[in-house]
């Protein structure tokens, strides 16, 4: 990608997709496009293709989606499974019909595997077994993009990757308590129990293993891929560490600074008990990928006053 390379971002408003409009920016690229869901909406294959057919971008960054945690998702599934579906559908067929030479990364969720698996999880366990109910709407939808982007790639040449990113966190997050994610959901319920006195409830037992990535972390990798990587083998992208929920909230609240006792609410789910992305085909690519140590991306955000504010308000 060179400084005058057109690329266009979907999905450039959200964690991920702002993330890598930052790493574009850092890199010097000057013709980035990233229209809002108001110019192009990608549940409408006509404007999609309009828009496709007029800018002809040489890189799509497809991270455009309805996203959520584990409750938006659990009680949303018919909508995650529809509108994720649609939106990459949208694409692929619009672009192998008005811009096939444009190349385009996908980029999926560690969501498409099983809920039970070897760990760390490898990019073969795709569809070796029975999904996690909790997000089983926005899985299908994601490992039918993933299937379609190889199909997309076999028939009509399309030059399309795929990324399998882990539990995303950073600037610009969705802070909603009910329908964000985990470290999204526990930074603001600490900071709303340091600064307003607010109980501390989280969800679950507390037991489940996650990964935190640092979003421009994951955004890095999702560039580099884009310039030096094709095949239609999917690459997971990962922290390579891992806490359980309950280590989480630990690091949290010290950072914070408040000690306050949680509670935990068992009518809330659990999911995957595990998840932990292998990243050995990422290191095999891209051997100087570093991901930021997750105190290091917790202090970018609660040293960032804006942030802080939008997560209080
Ligand atoms: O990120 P998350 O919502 O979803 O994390 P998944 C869920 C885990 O964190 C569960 C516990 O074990 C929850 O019980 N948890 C504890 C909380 N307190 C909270 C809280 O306040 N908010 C939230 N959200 N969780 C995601 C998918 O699954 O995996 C995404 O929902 C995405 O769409 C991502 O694909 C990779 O980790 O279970």
């Amino acid at each position: 990608m060179d400084k005058d390379s057109k690329t266009l971002i979907f999905g450039g408003s959200g964690l991920l997709g702002s993330a890598v409009k930052r790493v574009l920016y850092t890199k010097g690229l000057e013709n980035v496009l990233a229209p809002r869901s108001k110019e192009v909406n990608l549940l409408e294959k006509a404007e999609v293709k309009k828009y496709l057919n007029k800018e002809k971008p040489e890189y799509i960054f497809m991270t455009a989606g309805l996203v959520g945690g584990i409750v938006g998702n659990s009680t949303r599934p018919a909508d995650f499974l529809y509108e994720n579906s649609m939106m990459i559908l949208n694409l692929l067929e619009s672009a192998r019909e008005v811009s096939p030479n444009s190349k385009i990364l996908y980029t999926g969720s560690n969501c498409i595997y099983p809920k039970e698996n070897p760990q760390p999880i490898k990019e073969g366990r795709l569809m070796a077994g029975k999904l996690e109910d909790t997000n089983k709407g926005y899985a299908v939808a994601k490992i039918l993009g993933v299937v379609g982007c190889e199909l997309y790639r076999k028939q009509y040449g399309l030059d399309v990757i795929c990324a399998m990113p882990t539990n995303l966190y950073g600037l610009n997050d969705n802070y909603d308590l009910e329908n964000g994610h985990m470290i999204a959901g526990l930074i603001k319920k600490f900071l709303l129990a340091k600064e307003k006195g607010k109980e501390i409830i989280l969800w679950g037992t507390g037991n489940p293993i996650r990964e935190a990535l640092y979003s421009e972390d994951c955004a890095d990798a999702l560039v580099y891929l884009m310039e030096n990587y094709s095949s239609d083998e999917i690459v997971n992208i990962g922290p390579g560490f891992h806490y359980s929920i309950k280590e989480f909230a630990e690091i949290i609240g010290r950072e914070i600074g408040i000690d306050s006792k949680i509670k935990w609410d068992s009518s809330k789910p659990d999911g995957t008990f595990e998840k932990r992305t292998d990243i050995e085909r990422l290191k095999s690519i891209y051997p100087d990928f570093k991901p930021r140590s997750f105190i290091e991306g917790l202090r970018n955000i609660l040293s960032n006053e804006k942030e802080v504010k939008k997560i209080l308000s």
